[in-house]
């Protein structure tokens, strides 16, 4: 068996490919991809998935909400596992790396433990959990949500997309319940290796984010009730207009995070305006907002503005409001220890490294809460996420999954 010394890496080559051949499945109409979570083209990409993690001699287990759990068997079969892994679902305008890195850099690390023939005291499970994004149904990081107890398997079921279709009926759909009793497998640890949608590693120049914790999130679904009307021949004082109330209401949202910097963010970024046709005014408009802070006492005030504000401009144009939480997560910290080895794994190999706290929300942000959990970072061009034009290099895809590797090893034991 080959030393597992500073100079173990990955394959970068086999690792791009992987993440290029993934790409092919649901591709965007802008180079990125539209893999939307439980369409034919998720199911497409969990089967690719499967088909690889069978090639490197992984044991699949997929639960009820269609997590799936590729094992590679350690020394000591009751060690519980050490669990790597991310999501493959995409936004409607998603990039390739989001999630797909975290899923296809663990298969790497465990294609290259074969490769050296390393074997490991714990188990190690390759992760791919439904929904992460949440864009079609949600709320994100649904089904780890589930998994970790934090919704129950009915809620998750019943949540419908923009259509009507049902979770559940849907993941019924593409053949993948699983016939594992959602959360029921216990972790000795979870790492997660993702992009970081954001600037600050490229903008200083490090090639490994360790990230200590994550800001928290609320999602908030404000529905506005107003009137329809003639656009044309309705006087301006005899409208009841739902859509200036979500115009407003937008303002206020980024009024009241700007009014919270550092550390605060808002938006609307989901809108659906009724009849939504040109020459009537909206007499409804169902919108989220999506309001985050690391600080646990700034996403409370926030999250206590928005709602006031909401109120306030429907009374001032005389409409119907009500809100609705559609997602919910308070800002986490993950694992001291695991953090530390992660940092120690990034020194070890070289690369340039800083702490970070993750903008966005991530599977991991639930599992740190039935499991000790970390995550690793990359950086990504211009900190772009969430678009088409979604871009990193093969070089930093490589460095993170080498602490990834690195990382995991450590942890799970190496054997011999
Ligand atoms: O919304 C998020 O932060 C994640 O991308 N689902
Ligand atoms: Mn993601
Ligand atoms: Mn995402």
């Amino acid at each position: 068996m080959a030393a597992t010394g500073d100079n173990l890496r990955i394959n970068s080559e086999r690792l791009w490919q992987s993440l290029e051949d993934m790409a092919k499945i649901g591709p965007g109409v802008a180079g990125g991809n539209n893999r939307q979570t439980l369409t034919d083209a998720d199911g497409e990409g969990r089967h690719l998935f499967a088909g690889w993690c069978k090639a490197a001699g992984l044991t699949m287990g997929v639960d009820s909400m269609g997590n799936m759990f590729a094992t590679r068997a350690g020394t000591d079969p009751d060690a519980l596992p050490v669990y790597m892994g991310s999501h493959l679902d995409t936004q409607p305008t998603g990039g390739k790396y989001d999630g797909v890195l975290g899923v296809l850099g663990a298969l790497e690390v465990v294609r290259t433990l074969n490769d050296m023939g390393v074997r490991t005291k714990h188990p190690i499970v390759v992760t791919n959990w439904t929904n992460e994004e949440g864009a079609r149904f949600a709320p994100a990081m649904l089904a780890s949500g589930v998994f970790a107890g934090i919704h129950t398997e009915d809620y998750a079921k019943s949540r419908k997309d923009l259509d009507g279709k049902l979770f559940g009926e849907e993941l019924q759909r593409i053949g993948w319940v699983g016939d594992e009793a959602v959360g029921a497998r216990k972790m000795h640890a979870m790492l997660e290796l993702h992009i970081e949608q954001g600037p600050i590693l490229e903008a200083e120049g490090k090639s490994i984010g360790v990230v200590t914790h994550g800001q928290g999130l609320w999602w908030l679904e404000i529905t506005l009730t107003g009137k329809d009307a003639h656009t044309g021949s309705t006087p301006m004082n005899m409208r009841v207009n739902a859509g200036l109330g979500m115009a407003r209401i937008t303002e206020r949202v980024h009024q009241i995070a700007m009014s919270h910097q550092p550390n605060a963010v808002g938006a609307v970024g989901q809108v659906k305006v009724f009849p939504n046709s040109r020459n009537v005014i909206p007499g409804r408009v169902v919108f989220t907002v999506d309001i985050r802070s690391p600080e646990q006492a700034k996403l409370d005030a926030m999250k206590g503005e928005v709602i006031r504000a909401a109120h306030a401009v429907a009374k001032e144009l005389g409409l119907g409001c009500e809100i609705e939480d559609v997602g919910h997560f308070d800002p986490v910290t993950f694992d001291p220890g695991l953090v530390k080895i992660v940092r120690q794994s990034a020194e070890k190999l070289g690369y340039s490294h800083m702490d970070i706290v993750s903008g966005a929300g991530h599977d991991a942000c639930w599992i740190n809460r039935v499991a000790p959990t970390v995550m690793v970072m990359c950086p990504c061009v211009d900190g772009l996420s969430h678009n088409e034009a979604e871009k990193i290099s093969p070089e930093w895809a490589a460095a993170g999954t080498d602490v990834l590797l690195h990382s995991v090893l450590e942890v799970a034991g190496v054997v011999g």
